[in-house]
């Protein structure tokens, strides 16, 4: 058995470039180091298998070694999965691993605990392998224990897929990057001004005619219902959620310049390319207006794994407030008729909401507020803190500027928890990061947007607030850039 830790200095880096960073690390002097003969055992109760996928995909990536799951064999280092017990206390998605220098222990109760493990020992793993003073062939892992359990149970971020298209690569390579650093919700914006981006087959002319445009007029796209299901189970094998936004009732030109009957004139608009907000609404009055909304979202509740449908409820600044409210209550009634848990972005939290519709908060803190004090839970997503559209700084070369600049710095040094007065941190449910695409048009600014911002508010999501320090973390992130080229990814430098 090779203990040498000389033998693998790059263990050194060890637990102290994760990020997130985890809940609790009691380090030993040792080292695991992945021979040719590793094994993966998984114990017969243990949720793993999508899990040990990722290890073995990773670590063939990484390192060249296939690593079978067999029984246990003696004498060989091995990654055993097994199943917490009730006295562990993970909760849903924390997990343990006892790293020793024969074997890697991975506890956890649920399937997307142990993805959350195995991101874990990927990093380990990868961190190794991309440190400079890495003087051998060998890949290890630092001995010790991890015990790491999230602060907030929704960690998110959206990518509109409306105002211009990105194809199913795309928003996979997004889950992608979202699960490496323990994301656990992908929000599509599948509905805007600008286009209709998911098939509905009681009503085809959605994206027969409300797919083809996109801001700028370029061709636009739209994902028929297989591919949209492939995105789900490939989250799913992530760890990760999709949740499908239909924002109703504004930012609809798409839909009414596809159905004449959600306008209250019978005349469907043109198409639209700009990127202006606020001028479009359905028919509030019409019976058809909630025929089509109620099949609407019978198909995507039927299409989508998870519990949730985001009915937007954002900027109808072409419907009145009564109307709006009215509304949203039939929006919300309409979802949880389907199976589903409404989201609505804070301009719902007006309207007097069950106390289970989550609100995301956006930028005014009033309706938040609002929802709270009828108990409703909140998800923060602060534009001046989470908007990965916004620029940067002045040298950023696209972006949005309207609520300030945004540097890693700025993402990372603030806490959700005491964020709106009125707001407790029991009532956050978590953090999200939208990326609007009026300004971003192909996958390589998508990820100069994310990279580093999206592992920043990874982390204000995950970590403990007395564990987090912004000097701390620019230099665990700075560790990371070797692996978003190994990845191919594009990031933006000067920012960490
Ligand atoms: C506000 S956030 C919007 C979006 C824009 C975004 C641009 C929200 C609920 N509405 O429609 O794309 O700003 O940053």
């Amino acid at each position: 058995m090779v203990t040498d830790v000389r033998r693998c200095r790059a263990a050194t880096v060890g637990f102290g470039g994760l990020v997130p960073k985890p809940r609790d690390v009691a380090p030993t002097s040792g080292a695991f180091v992945l021979a040719g003969d590793t094994t993966v055992h998984i114990d017969g109760d243990a949720d793993a298998r999508d899990a040990v996928r990722l290890l073995q995909e990773t670590v063939h990536a990484v390192a060249g070694i296939r690593l079978p799951v067999t029984p246990r064999r003696p004498g060989r280092t091995c990654f055993a999965f097994v199943t917490a017990g009730a006295y562990e206390d993970l909760g849903e998605e924390g997990y343990e691993l006892r790293i020793s220098p024969s074997e890697v222990t991975v506890v956890a109760g649920r399937h997307d605990a142990f993805i959350w493990a195995v991101q874990t020992i990927c990093q380990l793993v990868q961190l190794t392998s991309a440190c400079p003073q890495h003087e051998t062939d060998e890949f290890c892992m630092p001995t010790g224990v991890v015990r790491d359990v999230p602060r907030y149970e929704w960690r998110g971020v959206m990518l509109d897929v409306a105002r211009h298209f990105f194809s199913v690569a795309d928003v996979e390579a997004v889950v992608d990057l979202a699960s490496a650093y323990k994301l656990n919700r992908v929000h599509l914006h599948l509905t805007d001004d600008q286009g209709w981006r998911l098939h509905i087959r009681s009503y085809p002319d959605l994206t027969a005619i409300g797919a083809a445009a996109q801001v700028g007029g370029g061709p636009g796209g739209y994902f028929s219902q297989d591919q949209y299901r492939s995105i789900c189970e490939h989250a799913g094998r992530r760890g990760v959620t999709i949740v499908p936004e239909i924002d109703v009732p504004g930012h609809t030109n798409a839909a009414l310049a596809s159905i004449p009957a959600l306008n209250c004139d019978g005349i469907a608009p043109d198409l639209y390319t700009g990127v202006e907000v606020g001028f479009s609404s359905l028919c509030i009055e019409s019976h058809e207006t909630y025929r089509w909304l109620d099949r609407v979202i019978a198909e995507v509740a039927d299409l989508t794994p998870g519990p949730w449908i985001h009915i937007g409820a954002d900027e109808a600044h072409a419907t009145s407030w009564s109307d709006h409210a009215r509304f949203v209550c039939r929006a919300v009634e309409t979802v949880s008729a389907h199976g589903k848990v409404a989201v609505g972005w804070e301009e719902a939290g007006w309207a007097s909401l069950p106390s289970d519709v989550i609100v995301q908060h956006w930028n005014s803190p009033l309706p938040v507020i609002e929802s709270a004090k009828r108990g409703a839970r909140i998800i923060m997503s602060p534009a001046s803190r989470c908007y990965l559209d916004l620029k940067y700084d002045e040298h950023s070369p696209a972006g949005q500027t309207w609520a300030g600049y945004l540097d890693t710095k700025r993402a990372y040094d603030w806490d959700p928890g005491n964020l709106i007065d009125g707001v407790e941190d029991a009532q956050v449910v978590g953090v999200e990061a939208p990326i609007w695409t009026e300004f971003i048009t192909d996958r390589t600014q998508l990820e100069r947007m994310m990279l580093p911002r999206l592992p920043a508010l990874a982390e204000v999501g995950w970590s403990n607030q007395v564990d987090r320090e912004w000097a701390d973390f620019a230099a665990r992130i700075g560790g990371h850039t070797p692996l978003w080229d190994d990845w191919g990814l594009s990031w933006t430098a000067g920012q960490v």
